[in-house]
């Protein structure tokens, strides 16, 4: 084991509410990792660089309406176009730390209503993340913190539902970090929930498809 060229990266993702600290820790990860010298990426979803992404883009940002099931299927799809570089990555060693994933996809749309099962479907077969780092925190808690933007979902009584609709999802994947704690804290936290990841799969831990 160790850093050899055969062991593989680790498929890390962030979830959690709109400013429950997701983007900030994910950079700091990063920095860590980069740091200890491992070879890591961050990506994020949606990743609005494609051309499914930036219809994504113009449907948060208000500028074009989709309707609900329209729009959870290109969250999905922009998954999709991205899952053989994903492998491709995770198999030559890189670690990916991914802000948002298939759990937001799935717990936004039944926020609106959109039964469970059938958000779930598109993503079956999607790489399964080897860790979710869940950054807890209360709707209200977050809400406080330096206001929402103008995007679609950024309004506190939707965030609640998305927040119950989380609670749902959780496996044996997830770790739940009280992202109320301070930054540096929970900086530490996920550091070594990371580590611990890297390793299992550097000793031979397989790459598993959603829903596992
Ligand atoms: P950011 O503010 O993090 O860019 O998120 N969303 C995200 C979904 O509804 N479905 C998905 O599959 C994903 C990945 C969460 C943009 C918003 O898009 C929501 C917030």
């Amino acid at each position: 084991s160790g850093c050899n060229s055969e062991s593989r990266g680790a498929l890390v993702v962030l979830e959690g509410l709109d400013r429950s600290g997701k983007t900030s820790q994910s950079s700091r990860l990063l920095k860590y990792l980069e740091g200890l010298g491992h070879s890591v990426e961050l990506w994020r979803f949606p990743d609005r660089s494609t051309n499914v992404g930036q219809m994504i883009s113009s449907y948060l940002s208000n500028k074009s309406q989709l309707d609900d099931h329209t729009i959870h299927l290109l969250f999905s799809a922009n998954r999709w176009e991205k899952r053989s570089l994903m492998e491709t990555k995770l198999k030559t060693g890189t670690t990916l730390i991914v802000d948002r994933y298939s759990y937001s996809g799935v717990a936004f749309s039944s926020a609106k209503g959109l039964g469970d099962e059938w958000c779930k479907a598109p993503e079956i077969g999607l790489l399964a993340p080897d860790l979710v780092l869940y950054l807890d925190i209360q709707p209200e808690k977050a809400a406080e913190r330096g206001g929402y933007g103008d995007e679609k979902y950024e309004q506190l009584e939707f965030q609640r539902k998305v927040a119950q609709c989380y609670q749902v999802l959780h496996d044996a994947s997830w770790k739940i970090v009280d992202a109320c704690q301070p930054i540096e804290d929970i900086e530490k936290q996920l550091q070594e929930l990371v580590l611990e990841c890297i390793m299992a799969c550097q000793k031979g831990k397989p790459l598993a498809n959603l829903w596992s």
